[in-house]
């Protein structure tokens, strides 16, 4: 398997430039942490290690060392399609080259192989309260697998150097199923239909999950698919669906335990779950003036939510200091297809008018617009508009990166994660100190 070959060849060097750093430079400081930082969230501590991605406050998301436009260039396209195979993108992520074509549908066809959800899962979601939330449903279909965790089959019997092997199995069979339940998920939960997805093993990943969702594919929803889950692959190693996998994966449980884990944090509100408020806060908007409003009557409203303690949704971000070039892309890609769609016309007023009304505020540090604020307009054109399913595409989309830092953790021997913590008298005792005048 193309993944297994290019990565086994990596692995000798790359554990020497670990080994090198934990062993020979280990006491070399690489930042200070405040109280602020303890109180608050740990924001910004620097204090994980990824080669997958890395957010540049002025540049967005890099992965692997390519920008977004760059990205969206350098891969390998899909059969008849502007928009790079998800496969490539999968490759990329993992090995840290852009793939050729015939690399990137190695990865494709690994996945057709492997895209089998065995019944029970059917069975138990079947099973589920209809008013089960689409992310408690998905989390508890990846849980399921479990069952058949090679990592797990393997962990007594494996020597830790080939951990990644497993893990590798794992994310492939994994990622394989993730686009087939969240299909079958959608089409039960809102249709109330049970036959099983079919995967066909001609499409492409983002073909085939259109063709899954049964969304006509006429105006081309297999491209949103394919731009969709490669810009909500990864976002570095920090955020809580990312954190939260790492973390798990630490304790070596399997890649289902800690995917299903990181699923939980991704359908918290002020993670994954922000995206409906967005395209709540536009539809909104446009039934109060009916429509596309004034500049002046939207400046207003900004101002109203503002005032009425409401954050303005879909803008704002904790690294980011631009436009997330995630948002730019969405638009980019809406505009060369819908441009007149009032939607739309309404989020290009939104991103006219709330960044100047972001900064009279003078409170966000960046009154940009962030991924949220546009990607439910795409969703909602072409007819997904169930908001509380929007967590689950990016879900599936998360698993692409956060499966590919639990291969590589898994390669150069991570070990159990074990930050410190201290009481509220240690830390207020550390104030008292550093108040007293220097002896
Ligand atoms: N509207 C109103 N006020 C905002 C704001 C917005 N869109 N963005 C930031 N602010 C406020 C903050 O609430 C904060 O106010 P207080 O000092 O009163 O607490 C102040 O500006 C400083 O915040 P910040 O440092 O600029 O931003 P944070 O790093 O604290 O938070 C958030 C980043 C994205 C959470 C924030 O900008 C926000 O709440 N935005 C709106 C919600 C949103 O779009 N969430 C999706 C984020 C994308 C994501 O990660 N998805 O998974």
């Amino acid at each position: 398997m193309i993944l297994h070959e290019k990565l086994s060849a990596q692995l000798p060097a790359w554990r020497e430039r670990i080994k090198s750093l934990a062993k020979e430079h280990a006491e070399v400081v690489v930042d200070h942490v405040n109280i602020g930082q303890i109180v608050g969230g740990m924001r910004d501590i620097k204090s994980l290690l990824s080669d997958v991605s890395f957010v540049d406050p002025a540049h967005g998301i890099i992965f692997r060392g390519l920008t977004i436009p760059e990205l969206l260039k350098a891969l390998p396209k899909a059969r008849a399609s502007k928009m790079p195979l998800v496969g490539g993108l999968y490759y990329l992520l993992m090995i840290g080259e852009v793939p050729t074509k015939e690399q990137a549908l190695e990865v494709e066809a690994e996945w057709a192989k492997r895209a089998i959800v065995p019944d029970y899962v059917y069975k138990m979601l079947k099973t589920m309260p209809k008013e089960t939330h689409p992310m408690t449903l998905f989390s508890q279909a990846v849980l399921a697998l479990q069952n058949g965790s090679a990592f797990a089959a393997k962990y007594h019997s494996m020597k830790k150097d080939v951990y990644w092997e497993a893990a590798l199995e794992d994310s492939l069979d994994l990622t394989a199923k993730l686009p087939v339940i969240a299909a079958y998920i959608y089409r039960m939960k809102y249709y109330g239909e049970t036959s099983k997805p079919k995967y066909n093993p001609k499409l492409d990943y983002g073909a085939n999950f259109s063709k899954m969702m049964k969304v006509s594919d006429k105006k081309g929803y297999s491209e949103l698919a394919r731009l969709y889950f490669i810009l909500h692959s990864d976002h570095e190693a920090g955020n809580v669906s990312a954190h939260t996998m790492h973390l798990v994966g630490s304790a070596l449980s399997d890649p289902y335990l800690s995917f299903s884990a990181s699923l939980n944090g991704l359908a918290g509100p002020l993670h994954g779950l922000a995206n409906q408020e967005c395209l709540g806060w536009l539809l909104e908007v446009h039934k109060k003036f009916g429509g596309v409003p004034s500049r002046d009557d939207l400046y207003k409203f900004a101002w109203d939510t503002l005032n009425g303690g409401h954050v303005i949704p879909g803008y704002g971000h904790a690294v980011l200091r631009v436009p997330d070039p995630r948002y730019m892309a969405q638009m980019e890609f809406a505009k060369k297809r819908f441009p007149d769609d009032e939607l739309l016309r309404l989020a290009d007023l939104v991103f006219d008018v709330v960044p100047a009304v972001l900064k009279e505020q003078g409170k966000a540090k960046n009154p940009a617009p962030n991924v949220d604020a546009i990607s439910g307009t795409l969703q909602y054109y072409y007819g997904v508009r169930e908001f509380d399913f929007y967590t689950v595409l990016f879900g599936v989309g998360r698993a692409l990166g956060v499966t590919a830092n639990y291969v590589w953790a898994r390669a150069l021997g991570m070990p159990i994660e074990r930050p410190k913590s201290l009481t509220t008298k240690m830390l207020e005792d550390v104030v008292a100190k550093a108040a007293q005048p220097a002896a």
